[in-house]
């Protein structure tokens, strides 16, 4: 037996980038978002002398976040398997069921856990499970239907899930197992030229769209791939230039003079895709779907329980402006250079209000949903017994790397 000598760091990297390849040639408005992000990127870099506080111009150019959308817990046990050969874990617990409109999701983001690890690649896709028994969308019926179309698919091979597992076991894959492994990791997330069931997928997205999205069809694909840029008010304002219609505004915190805090975001609209189309009378059609858009992201330092639990209350009205205060009042996360100066921790997970607002800018409609029905019970500790791995607390995270480096 040979040694393996791709490791999972090198796996991540190569499966960030097989994805974007794949993507960009599905999607080719992602390459015009990719290409003038780094243009913003280039600008930024030669005008601010701080341009790499929040990271190395080496890692934010490789940064993307995917996301993909699951339909049963083992679906999201097996992906599970798939990120952890890439050094990805998963994080956090979002429930985008609360959002306005409400999503039938609940989702967690699997990513490198490690400072060193995500200076290297810190790739991460938002992983979302539709929740089918929820009956404020899904009545006993739909519900049984969608079990019995999720139940009958294949996402994830066994030859991937072996070699999965094997990469997690040695700690990597040779070489030519590596190849292997990214070849069908990345098929797994291509658009399926399979023809949709009209009037299966048109039952599923006059509940939500998503629900359409995740269980009218056979297959996943990726939904979106995030590059991250460092003034997303400048891409945004070169996307508009370029004749591209951007959603209405950037989600987040506002721009502001004072130090960049979590994650701000904007997308495109999603495009019409060509799709074949299975009708009631077994003919195959032509038609499209607009389902996959374009995100980008701009990322700032992480805020602490209360830091959050302030800006959640006021938005950045009840937060101070400095480095020196956030810190001194323990409301973000900062280490300290050899010479004294602050560094910030940046933030690496998501907000569910903003991803809702990612979500909800790109439905056809808000869907139906019947508030007075029963919510199913979902939270962190249903998601960590579905993943079978630990499910990481973002705060916990950075806590323990702001104590390491004191
Ligand atoms: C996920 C939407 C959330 C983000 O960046 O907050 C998201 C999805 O559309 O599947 O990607
Ligand atoms: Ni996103």
């Amino acid at each position: 037996m040979s040694e393996p000598t791709v490791t999972p760091t090198q796996l991540r990297a190569r499966f960030a980038a097989s994805l974007s390849a794949l993507y960009g040639a599905e999607v080719p408005a992602y390459n015009t978002l990719v290409e003038v992000s780094e243009d913003v990127n280039a600008h930024v870099l030669a005008s601010r002398d701080d341009a790499e506080r929040f990271g190395t111009i080496e890692r934010v150019t490789a940064e993307r976040h995917g996301a993909i959308r699951l339909g049963t817990p083992e679906e999201l046990a097996q992906v599970g398997r798939v990120f952890g050969a890439c050094g990805m874990y998963p994080v956090g617990f979002y429930d985008l069921r609360e959002a306005t409109p409400a999503i039938p999701v609940v989702s967690t983001a699997f990513r490198p856990l490690a400072r060193d690890e995500l200076a290297e690649n810190p790739f991460r896709v938002f992983t979302s499970l539709l929740v089918v028994d929820d009956r404020r969308f899904f009545d006993a019926a739909l519900e049984a239907e969608l079990r019995e179309f999720l139940d009958a698919r294949t996402l994830f091979g066994e030859e991937l899930l072996a070699l999965a597992d094997q990469a997690e076991a040695d700690g990597g894959l040779t070489s030519a197992d590596a190849d292997r492994f990214l070849e069908l990791a990345t098929a797994s997330f291509a658009l399926s030229p399979e023809p949709v069931d009209r009037a299966w997928y048109g039952r599923l997205e006059a509940v939500s769209s998503v629900a359409a999205d995740i269980g009218g069809v056979a297959s996943t694909h990726i939904n979106h791939l995030t590059p991250r840029v460092l003034d997303i008010d400048d891409l945004y304002a070169r996307m508009t230039a370029r004749g591209i219609e951007m959603i209405d505004r950037i989600q987040g915190p506002p721009r502001s003079d004072g130090p960049e805090v979590l994650l701000r975001q904007t997308s495109f609209r999603a495009l019409a895709e060509p799709r074949r189309f299975r009708e009631p009378d077994g003919t195959v059609a032509a038609g499209s779907l607009r389902v996959r858009f374009g995100e980008v992201e701009q990322r700032g330092v992480a805020l602490t329980q209360a830091g959050r639990d302030a800006y959640d209350a006021d938005g950045l009205a009840g937060l101070p402006t400095t480095d020196e205060e956030l810190d001194a009042h323990d409301l973000a996360f900062y280490t300290r250079d050899a010479s004294g100066r602050l560094t910030p921790i940046v933030y690496e997970d998501f907000l569910p209000k903003s991803a809702a607002g990612i979500f909800a800018s790109n439905l056809t409609s808000d869907g139906r949903s019947d508030a007075g029905q029963a919510a199913a019970r979902r939270d962190a500790d249903w998601m960590r017994a579905v993943v079978g791995r630990d499910l990481h607390d973002p705060y916990q995270l950075y806590e323990a790397e702001r104590a390491a480096a004191r």
